[in-house]
């Protein structure tokens, strides 16, 4: 089904998406089960066949948690999600990495980073998007202020200047995720600056993560899926997961656009 004209207009100005109430009180309860059952994976026995990977993991608690427990491969094209990716990256998107992501009490928050270039374009040429990269966090915790919020820089895919966010908590412009209920998505292009702010309440904040790209993205590296995790999914979660290019690389935008369309780049 086609993205509304309000959301398509939300998503090229902001740069990313708040979509409330979207998971069912009955889904929510399905994947609070997921969660509680994976939570505790030992990720060294995870990793056993390629320890070395696990550089690239956050581990809070599990990265890879498709393989981890493949019933996660639904989050690679939850029905309320896959409308979006396909606007947004193209039909044939591709996954780049997956994690269950925790922020507990104490957490003294990351650091501000981007997983892919501005383009003063904002990733959008002749009315088509051309996302390199589009994060989907399923948020399955209610997030208030100061509850280790998500922060982003609305409309900073298509920044022009650049901003010293070196040890900084607070940037200007920014918009903190501190309204959020269980069941929400938010969607955003990895164009934007963003962030996790640190956590001095009592309660964790609990995301499903998964990043996603075009179709000649590569994983980002320690994320390729087993094999029997390709074997448990259905075909369509396989096809996300089968990526042509082994590795993410920062992509030549110009290359990745159709061709009719790379010369009004230059
Ligand atoms: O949710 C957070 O605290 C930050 C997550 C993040 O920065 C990311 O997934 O790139």
């Amino acid at each position: 089904m086609p993205i509304s004209d309000d959301l398509r207009f939300a998503f090229d100005v902001q740069g990313y998406l708040h979509l409330r109430g979207v998971l069912t009180p009955d889904e929510l309860a399905e994947y609070g089960r997921w969660m509680d059952e994976t939570e505790h994976t030992d990720v060294q026995a995870l990793n056993a066949d390629d320890p070395d990977r696990m550089k690239y993991h956050v581990n809070r608690p599990v990265s890879r948690i498709i393989d981890a427990a493949p019933q996660f491969g639904r989050f690679l094209d939850h029905p309320a999600v896959e409308p979006f990716l396909a606007e947004f990256l193209g039909p044939d998107y591709r996954h780049i990495d997956n994690e269950l992501y925790y922020t507990h009490p104490e957490y003294q928050g990351g650091h501000w980073h981007r997983g892919v270039r501005p383009h003063p374009t904002g990733h959008v040429l002749d009315g088509q998007f051309i996302c390199p990269m589009v994060k989907v966090f399923y948020c399955m915790t209610d997030v208030g202020p100061d509850e280790g919020e998500f922060v982003i820089i609305p409309g900073s895919h298509r920044a022009q200047f650049t901003v010293d966010a070196h040890d900084r908590i607070d940037l200007p412009a920014q918009h903190v995720f501190n309204d959020v209920k269980a069941g929400d998505i938010i969607l955003f292009n990895e164009g934007l600056l963003h962030n996790g702010r640190p956590n001095p309440s009592r309660k964790t904040r609990k995301t499903i993560i998964v990043n996603f790209g075009r179709g000649d993205a590569g994983v980002w590296a320690g994320y390729a899926p087993l094999p029997q995790t390709l074997d448990a999914v259905t075909p369509r979660q396989r096809e996300i997961l089968t990526n042509r290019t082994p590795v993410w690389s920062q992509p030549d935008l110009l290359q990745s656009v159709p061709v009719a369309l790379r010369a009004r780049m230059q």
